[in-house]
């Protein structure tokens, strides 16, 4: 079966995007028919001005919303990022295999870098590494497929670099990934600024729609999406992106398509009620799930410590075997079964 990883940050509520370019998948598919984790990437959200409750709350909340959305314990392994420490470990390493020009071109780097500055904060060095604590993250679990949204395909494709350079330095020791991106909804964007995507970090609340907005927030949100001066609704990426991101979301959640979508409506209005109410009607029995959930906190712990458990057995062997191969002596108390047999393997 092959291994699939993939996470969220605990850096703001989680949205329709991430839903919608990323969970959707891990519970319809990538669940079924893979040896799949997914992670509450905590680390990655201390990479910019964070406040530790905050953090520790959204941990909690996006570990719960997995569940919520219908990822389930006995197919995957649901875990906290910083609780399996093989991911700080590796990510020692690959820093020490990658290169200052590689993270430097990384856009999500330029972009936060910028607004970083911009709030008047400085720019901690973390958020110039992490795409590397990111490659750990998948790299540690052999993991093959990387489902994850658009924007995160730069980072992925530095995993995979930094995972060919590594084999051909010091043998062969991680899996090259591959992102997969889901043919719809791959990108949703903000609705008050429908060029720049939904994330949950940025400050633009009424152009994000949460997972856990009460429906008529969602409607509210959605009714005043910005769109364009023209009437007619096309789908036009580039020309119309406010409506083409309607549509887009429209037919995610319907299973539909944009193209022929635009065909049905003849007002702006129209396609907003309707994309509305399809938000409405995907949201409502996650947060219906999400509430029975947080009824029940030892549940939910109980599955992030299995979790953590298994996610360690996991990566493990790959994390010593780098550790070998790259040319550090095993700790003398190492007693982990095959270290001896990785050090000879790899002089
Ligand atoms: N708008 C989006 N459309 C499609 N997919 C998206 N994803 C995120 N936003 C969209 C995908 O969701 C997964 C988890 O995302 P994340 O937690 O790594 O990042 P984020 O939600 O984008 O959060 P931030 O803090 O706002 O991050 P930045 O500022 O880094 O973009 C990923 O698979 C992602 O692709």
């Amino acid at each position: 079966m092959k291994r699939v990883f993939s996470g969220v940050k605990p850096t703001g509520h989680l949205t329709l995007g991430n839903y919608l370019g990323a969970m959707r998948r891990w519970v319809a598919v990538d669940q079924h028919q893979a040896d799949a984790l997914f992670s509450v990437v905590d680390l990655h959200a201390l990479t910019v001005e964070h406040d530790p409750a905050r953090v520790r709350r959204l941990s909690r909340q996006a570990a719960t919303l997995l569940l919520a959305v219908g990822l389930d314990p006995e197919r995957c392994t649901v875990f906290v990022q910083s609780h399996v420490d093989e991911h700080a470990r590796l990510s020692y390493l690959l820093e020490c295999v990658a290169t200052d020009g590689e993270m430097r071109r990384m856009i999500q780097y330029k972009e936060k870098a910028v607004r970083e500055r911009a709030r008047g904060g400085s720019v901690r060095l973390s958020l110039l590494t992490y795409p590397v604590l990111m490659a750990a993250d998948i790299l540690a679990y052999g993991t093959e497929e990387v489902p994850v949204g658009e924007d995160q395909a730069q980072h992925v494709e530095l995993a995979r670099d930094v995972a060919v350079r590594f084999n051909q330095r010091y043998g062969h020791t991680f899996v090259v990934p591959r992102a997969t991106s889901p043919g719809m909804a791959a990108r949703v964007m903000n609705l008050q600024e429908p060029t720049s995507k939904m994330g949950k970090s940025d400050d633009v609340g009424p152009g994000i729609v949460y997972l856990l907005d009460e429906p008529d927030v969602v409607r509210k949100k959605v009714m005043r999406a910005v769109t364009d001066s023209g009437r007619d609704v096309v789908y036009d990426r580039a020309g119309r992106p406010g409506v083409a991101n309607l549509l887009e979301i429209l037919a995610a959640c319907t299973g539909g398509n944009p193209e022929a979508l635009s065909g049905v409506y003849e007002s702006y209005g129209a396609l907003k009620k309707d994309t509305a109410e399809a938000v409405v009607e995907v949201l409502r029995p996650v947060q219906q799930r999400h509430k029975e959930l947080c009824a029940d906190p030892g549940y939910v712990e109980g599955v992030l410590r299995d979790g953590a458990d298994r996610a360690r057995a996991m990566a493990r062997p790959t994390v010593d075997a780098a550790y070998r191969a790259i040319g550090l002596l095993p700790a003398p108390s190492d007693t982990r079964a095959g270290a001896g047999a990785v050090v000879n393997a790899a002089r």
